[in-house]
């Protein structure tokens, strides 16, 4: 252990810790803003490129960065000496001189890293101001918008394609004023590798990038007359809105969420995780399909069968594992379900043509816009689903609607589409979805009653976890990844041969609960366990817990599809991949 002084206050950390290691553990704040340390992930961001952590070190000439400087045995640090304060307000200065100054009109305004501490050290103009700004093309894809004049070269977003996701999507390009972090060549990021996962725009400290923003196309939506407008919440939604809307991180808003959009003036409020129970219905009845042939000698089964709800998780496969195309399961995203069953089964419901009902999805996820926007996921040009805001989205509408969230009282969703059995909520979580899938898939295959739904096993934040199973006379061997470097090992021992009989991937820390378009997460991974134990206890709370027996797929089966893999479920819910 090594022994630290700084402000004159003492404190110790392990061999190999920083300066600024020491004095968060000491409660003493020193600015960032490059700095990313995603500590359970593995992960830090090495960049040190911004400087305005900078500290007096006893004995050292110059000021050395806290974020990037090993601690040593007995140092003696300054942390807010007037050198200090000094160098900070010039680092500031120098930033904002090559940064635009349309603050008002920023997406990021508000909850900006840079504004904040140039509010902090009142900074008002910049000495060096008044030379030729850089300017950048803005590069839009579906889901998320680059926007390079703002870049502040921190190397997060690098750090995050790069080392976590393993995307090597983005790197910085060019020297001097021109420097931006740019995908190869410039390209536009729709034409890359890039998963739309949207990690990079949740470590973003700046407004460089941001979300492709739909909430005034939901507004448009619900203003028009002529159209029904209903809405679904993806699960992991209701764990993370509250944060943006001034409840306490871990509190579940599932019934104000829905009290606030109907205040909105959606005309049926619905729920994703009533499509989570249906894409288990259809997964599951495939993962025993084919682990039935396959273990019947059938050489065409493919195993293990591959979650494919994720939409960050197909393109990366569509990418980097053209040779095992067939393996995903092929059913649809619970997004993709609701939307393809909303526009047929529900539209017929109504009495009204698929052009009249705008179906919108508030998701955790950038992806989503993507998927969305997938040319298979339309009928003559008209989508099944039409407009994808993500959770952020949804906090800024319901404050731009001037409805008092904390005070809404809890209400339900609508039927049909909108009751769910536990099995749904744990879907925003890594291991929830195989979880959800083992808790029917038990059933279906036994023909017994599971007394125990919960698998522990498959559950927590391991980047990858490995879980053996029993289902009636078969052990199966379960892999769970979430963050897509995690994926990528996990596939590569496949590859190599190693036995599963099912794996699940999320794109996104934690699953979807930390997903890009969730509230800002910082890399801050206790307040992804806290989000987790809001749906672990959505599903616990709930009288029914398997998807085969939500009563209204039971109905919807009954009265649409026929049975799980017929034809009709065939046609609606389950898709094909491309390289
Ligand atoms: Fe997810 Fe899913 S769990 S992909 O993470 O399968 O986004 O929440 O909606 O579609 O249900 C996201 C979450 C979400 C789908 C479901
Ligand atoms: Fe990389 Fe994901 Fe950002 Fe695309 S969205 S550039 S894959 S981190």
């Amino acid at each position: 252990m090594l022994t630290v002084h700084i402000d004159g206050k003492t404190t110790t950390i392990p061999a190999g810790g920083t300066i600024l290691d020491a004095a968060r553990k000491l409660d003493i704040d020193i600015p960032t803003l490059c700095y990313l340390n995603l500590e359970d992930l593995k992960v830090n961001n090495k960049a040190a490129s911004c400087r305005i952590c900078v500290v007096e070190v006893e004995g050292r000439r110059n000021l050395a960065p806290a974020c990037a400087t090993p601690a040593t045995d007995g140092m003696v640090v300054k942390s807010n000496t007037l050198r200090v304060l000094n160098a900070r307000k010039t680092v500031l200065e120098l930033l904002l001189s090559d940064h635009p100054k349309d603050c008002l009109v920023c997406a990021k305004s508000g909850e900006c890293e840079l504004q904040d501490l140039a509010e902090k050290f009142g900074i008002r103009e910049s000495p060096y101001d008044g030379g030729e700004m850089s300017h950048y093309r803005k590069d839009v894809s579906p889901s998320i918008i680059r926007d390079m004049d703002k870049c502040i070269m921190c190397r997060r977003c690098e750090t995050m394609c790069n080392d976590i996701q393993t995307c090597g999507v983005l790197s910085g390009v060019n020297r001097g004023f021109t420097a931006v972090v740019a995908p190869a060549f410039e390209m536009n990021l729709a034409d890359t590798v890039c998963t739309n996962c949207g990690q990079c725009v949740a470590v973003c400290p700046v407004g460089a990038l941001v979300e492709n923003d739909n909430s005034w196309d939901v507004v448009d939506a619900l203003a028009d007359p002529d159209k029904v407008v209903i809405v679904q919440t993806a699960p992991a939604v209701r764990a993370a809105l509250g944060e943006d809307l001034g409840i306490a991180p871990g509190t579940s808003v599932t019934g104000k969420m829905a009290a606030a959009l109907r205040r909105l003036g959606f005309d049926h409020i619905f729920d994703t995780d009533f499509a989570a129970d249906l894409t288990i219905m259809e997964e599951g009845s495939e993962f025993l399909d084919r682990l039935t042939r396959y273990l019947g000698g059938d050489q065409t089964a493919k195993l293990p069968i591959l979650t494919s709800c994720c939409p960050g998780w197909v393109k990366f496969f569509e990418h980097n594992f053209q040779d095992m195309l067939d393996v995903p399961s092929t059913a649809k995203s619970p997004q993709q379900m609701f939307g393809a069953i909303a526009k047929t089964y529900y539209a017929d419901m109504l009495g009204i043509p698929r052009d009249k009902l705008v179906v919108v999805s508030v998701m955790p996820c950038l992806a989503k816009k993507y998927e969305r926007a997938r040319p298979e996921f339309s009928v003559d040009g008209n989508p099944d689903v039409d407009i994808v805001i993500s959770t952020r989205e949804l906090a800024r509408l319901i404050k731009r609607m001037n409805i008092d969230f904390a005070s809404l009282p809890d209400e339900d969703f609508d039927a049909p589409l909108g009751e769910s059995t536990g099995a749904a909520p744990i879907f925003g979580v890594t291991g929830g979805v195989i979880e959800a899938a083992l808790r029917t898939a038990y059933e279906l295959a036994t023909g017994e009653t599971l007394q125990k739904v919960d698998f522990e096993d498959v559950r927590g934040m391991d980047g990858v976890k490995v879980a053996t199973v029993q289902v009636g006379p078969h052990e199966l061997r379960i892999g769970i990844a979430h963050g897509l470097g995690n994926a990528r090992k996990l596939l590569n021992r496949v590859r190599e041969g190693e036995t599963f009989h099912a794996i699940e991937v999320m794109a996104c820390p934690g699953g979807c609960i930390g997903g890009g378009g969730q509230p800002y997460h910082h890399g801050d991974i206790e307040l992804l366990k806290l989000r987790t134990q809001v749906l672990y206890a959505e599903d616990a709370g709930k009288p029914l817990r398997k998807s085969h027996q939500n009563p209204y797929i039971i109905e919807l089966y009954e009265k649409f599809l026929g049975k799980p893999l017929s034809e009709k479920s065939h046609h609606l819910l389950h898709t094909h991949y491309f390289k």
